[in-house]
């Protein structure tokens, strides 16, 4: 629910990785609490909407689970275009979706939001004896990448929530950097603006304190002449 006076965030959240990697049970696992043994494969993509109450904000989840085959790649630019973040899931158990979850990585910095909030997931941290990739390994990726990582288990639900709580708490922390962005430039275009006017007016002051040797300077001097001559001639 979201608290009243509450600052409410909509965020369009994207999950990409291997096929059989988790990304359905773990939305499952946060939005309904569910989990099952034999997750159906997903078809295409599948919509989800969860809210999250932070401290300080409340977050409206709009939740694109993708299918991780090959065959429905060329639709993922659909679902992660516009997203504010991305989850990128790989299986501790398979190498190969960690290999796979790499390209996907770098896929998504290709398509250039750099205010694309990502989280590099290592699920099933509950099949510890098949481990192929060691945690040491997901996170010195994510962390040459500027990503934050966690290892979860949609299976014991071991940190689902702590993964869309930080996800929550980034985009609120990114919206305050962008908020500070626009306020700072807007205080360096009024400084701006007003040393312009400053700079004008010094200008106007001094054209009015020396103002400027007037033109037909000869005529003048002519006209004293001329007054001379009569006051001479008179
Ligand atoms: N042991 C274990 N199995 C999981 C976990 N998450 C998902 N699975 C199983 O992995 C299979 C594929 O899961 P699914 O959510 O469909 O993967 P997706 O293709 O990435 O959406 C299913 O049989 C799930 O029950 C987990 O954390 N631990
Ligand atoms: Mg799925």
């Amino acid at each position: 629910m979201a608290r009243p006076g509450n600052k409410i965030i909509q965020a369009k959240l994207v999950l990409v990785g291997d096929m059989g990697t988790g990304k359905t049970s773990l939305v499952l696992r946060f939005v309904k609490g569910q989990f099952f043994d034999h997750q159906e494969p997903t078809i295409g993509a599948a919509f989800f909407t969860q809210i999250l109450s932070l401290p300080e904000a409340t977050v409206k989840f709009d939740i694109w689970d993708t299918a991780g085959q090959e065959r429905y790649h060329s639709l993922a630019p659909m679902y992660y275009r516009g997203a504010a973040a991305a989850v990128v899931v790989y299986d501790i158990s398979s190498m190969e979706t960690f290999t796979r979850a790499k390209k996907w990585v770098q896929e998504l910095q290709r398509q250039g939001n750099s205010n694309l909030v990502m989280a590099f997931v290592a699920n099933k941290s509950d099949l510890g004896p098949k481990r192929e990739v060691e945690t040491e390994e997901g996170e010195q990726f994510a962390q040459e990448n500027g990503m934050f990582f966690i290892e979860t288990s949609a299976k014991t639900a071991e940190n689902i929530n702590e993964l869309f709580y930080e996800i929550g708490e980034f985009l609120h922390t990114s919206e305050i950097d962008i908020y500070g962005s626009i306020v700072h430039y807007g205080i360096l275009q009024i400084q701006y603006l007003y040393l312009l006017y400053f700079v004008a007016r010094v200008a106007m002051r001094l054209a009015r304190a020396c103002p400027s040797k007037r033109t037909g300077m000869h005529l003048n001097s002519e006209t004293r002449n001329t007054r001379k001559l009569f006051c001479c001639s008179s």
